[in-house]
């Protein structure tokens, strides 16, 4: 079937691990008729989590994405997951999608990945709203969610369904826009019917409410409310997708997706009210690197973005793309701007979860999935080939940086290469995952959203290329640094038949400012040094700020002046002034009383109020410092620095501290000195390993 921009609707369901967003994702499936029979979380059978990983685990770790089809609208919803290690498959969604759908548990209110993903929406601004799960259970309690939504978003929730009792007694939801009830049903959808006795009072209420948001709509609308006191019911619809669509109200949604309950009206607010991508912009960026609103237009030749790039042990490689103008269409050949290639792409296709259906093409709005190309990587802007502007790309997805990283290596030395190349790929299909080789440290790296991300990435690999991987705590990257000034005379010298070599200097250091790193100062006055050897005594003296005279760190911070020589016209040369260089530099180091430099990090910690002391008390034993602390929206916010040696299994210990609820980010910040033990056992641990690459 082939739809037009307003036909389409893209819902990402997000929000707090074990809130249900798989179960209402899966009955919305149901309910749509996509699938005739709704499997549960635990049988490893839903259309949602269909990986081998997310079987194993019983958690969803990748988005999904499936569509439904109601009165000629395609529905498009996406699954995401909860845990933060993988959240960078929430982002994309938010990025795709006009609109989100955080699921809130109806017995404890917001939950703490659920208010860091509101954040998001709120710098996006992006429209949302909230289904309240879980109704069916005795301790849910719908009306206290609200209090809790106001107090933590600081916004005014509008019911746009109502629960009929709660826990036992729960007997379905009144749908407030359309004044119809939805009963549930035993294992089967639940069925429209007659309001209850009893119930009318509320939905009185909560029509008002909804009357006065939809007001919110426009001037036009807000004027006739206030002179009338009421709108009529083709003005409240107009009214509410007005105000959804920028992003004025929030609706919430009562349900209890278990019991198939809830979910027609939210399939009906979907297609009727919910933002199309026809009211939504996307942001394009000029070479210049200004950011341009880019209005979702069908009558332009053709542009999208690819969102997610999923490797299928079936299909390969599939490339999600979302068309921002014109029609993406099957067997055409597209630009891809990003790598500056045409390629002529084959079959397109739309999925239901992991199922792929042929299609022959993509309208504005829709996302759609090209198999197997060769040059498209996420984040890349496509083009109709000659149409457009190729200097304009769509804005990549801001993913957060990671915060766990671990070296690893085959077991088997042979089994090295194809452990890169695996990393290589996972990282292209996750950019919240990186992998890189320290050539300081002489590791490769592998640096996720937490342990479960990168264990997760390493158990997959080692169980498809079937390889066995060690992983090891990285090594830090420690720098040397000088405290006072010295000065050094080397000469170089040596006479090997022929040409001898010939080489004098004598360079002053002196201590840098932190973060300046190398300065050169040529200081020769009467040309006892000639110009021409000049470059060789710097890369001497770079050779020698490579591996400090300490622990064979780095050498940063430190002002190198050649302050006098002597050559030789026969026997001086590049070379000799090179090694007499770095033979000063190493000579005046050891004078200069070097000291090492660790690097520190800026961390901020969010965790429930609860674990605010453990957590602090937890980073002072780490050498942490403590520079704020804040509560937004029930979260608890601690602003810190630590050194990165203390934080490499932070993660782990987070996690333990706060039962898995924690989470953090860190950024490098600036290198500070460390003395006594601290810094005896880095030396002892430098040499220790200097040993052992050599004997290797
Ligand atoms: N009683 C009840 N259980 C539910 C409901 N929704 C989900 N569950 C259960 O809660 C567990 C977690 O659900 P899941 O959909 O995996 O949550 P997700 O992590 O947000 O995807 C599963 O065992 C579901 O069967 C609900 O509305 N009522
Ligand atoms: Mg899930």
């Amino acid at each position: 079937m082939e739809y037009t921009i307003d036909a389409i609707k893209n819902v990402s369901i997000a929000g707090h691990g074990g809130t249900g967003k798989t179960t209402l994702f899966e009955r919305l499936l149901f309910a749509g008729r996509v699938v005739s029979k709704p499997e549960l979380v635990e049988s490893g059978k839903t259309v949602s989590d269909s990986t081998p990983e997310e079987i194993e685990r019983k958690i969803s770790i990748h988005a999904a994405l499936a569509h439904i089809d109601r009165d000629g609208k395609k529905l498009n919803f996406f699954d995401t997951p909860g845990s933060s290690d993988f959240t960078g498959d929430v982002i994309l969604t938010f990025r795709a999608a006009e609109f989100a759908l955080l699921t809130v548990d109806g017995r404890s209110g917001a939950q703490i990945e659920t208010v860091k993903l509101w954040r998001n929406l709120e710098m996006r601004n992006k429209p949302r709203g909230i289904f309240v799960t879980y109704l069916d259970d005795d301790r849910a309690d719908f009306n206290r969610v609200l209090v809790d939504i106001k107090d933590k978003f600081k916004v005014t929730p509008i019911p746009f369904t109502l629960p009929m009792d709660a826990g036992e007694a729960f007997k379905g939801v009144i749908d407030v826009l359309n004044e119809k009830a939805y009963l549930v049903q035993k294992d089967a959808l639940e069925k429209e019917g007659a309001i209850p006795d009893g119930y009318n009072e509320a939905l009185a209420a909560a029509r008002e409410r909804l009357i006065e948001a939809a007001a919110e709509g426009d001037d036009e609308l807000m004027d006739k409310y206030l002179e009338n006191g009421t709108l009529d019911s083709d003005e409240v619809r107009r009214g509410v997708i007005e105000a959804l669509a920028k992003n004025k109200i929030v609706p919430v949604f009562a349900g209890a997706a278990l019991k198939n309950s809830g979910l027609v009206s939210l399939l009906n607010a979907a297609a009727d009210v919910f933002p199309s991508p026809k009211t939504a912009k996307d942001i394009a960026v000029g070479a210049d690197g200004a950011q341009k609103d880019a209005p979702l237009d069908p009558n332009k030749p053709l542009s999208g973005l690819v969102v997610k790039t999923a490797y299928d042990q079936f299909s390969g490689k599939l490339s999600w793309v979302k068309v921002i103008t014109g029609t993406l269409s099957a067997d055409s050949e597209i630009f891809n701007v990003s790598e500056n290639k045409k390629e002529r792409i084959g079959k397109l296709f739309v999925c239901q979860g992991r199922r792929l259906e042929e299609t022959r093409e993509i309208c504005t709005g829709d996302i759609g999935i090209i198999a197997k190309s060769a040059s498209l990587k996420t984040n890349d802007t496509i083009l109709a080939v000659g149409a457009g502007d190729a200097s304009v790309t769509f804005l990549p997805l801001r993913l957060p940086e990671p915060v766990h990283s671990v070296a690893v290596n085959a077991t088997a030395k042979k089994d090295d290469d194809k452990l890169g190349e695996a990393l290589i790929r996972a990282s292209e299909e996750d950019l919240t995952l990186k992998y890189s080789f320290n050539s300081e440290t002489k590791e490769a790296v592998v640096s996720g959203m937490g342990e479960l991300h990168v264990n997760m990435i390493l158990d997959k690999i080692k169980a498809a290329q079937k390889i066995d991987v060690e992983t090891h705590i990285p090594r830090v990257p420690y720098r040397e640094t000088i405290t006072k000034k010295a000065t050094a005379e080397y000469t170089h010298k040596k006479q090997t038949g022929g040409h001898g070599q010939y080489g004098k200097v004598l360079i002053e250091i002196a201590p840098l400012p932190r973060g300046e790193n190398y300065q050169f100062v040529n200081a020769i006055f009467g040309g006892s040094v000639p110009k021409n050897y000049i470059p060789g005594v710097e890369k001497g003296i770079a050779e020698g700020m490579a591996r400090g005279v300490m622990a064979g760190y780095p050498v940063v911070d430190v002002e190198v002046k050649l302050v006098d020589g002597k050559y030789h016209p026969v026997d001086s040369s590049e070379l000799s002034f090179k090694l007499a260089s770095r033979n000063a530099f190493r000579e005046a180091m050891k004078l200069a009383a070097p000291t090492l430099l660790e690097p520190i990090t800026n961390l901020t910690v969010f965790v429930e109020d609860k674990y605010l002391g453990d957590v602090m008390s937890d980073l002072s034993g780490k050498r942490g410092k403590i520079l704020g602390q804040d509560t937004v929206g029930g979260i608890g916010e601690i602003h810190a620095q630590a050194p990165q040696a203390e934080l490499l299994r932070y993660s782990i210990d987070l996690r333990s501290i706060t039962s898995g609820t924690g989470s953090f980010t860190v950024e490098f910040d600036h290198y500070a000195p460390i003395s006594g033990k601290i810094a005896e056992d880095v030396v002892k641990a430098a040499v220790a390993f200097k040993v052992q690459e050599e004997e290797e």
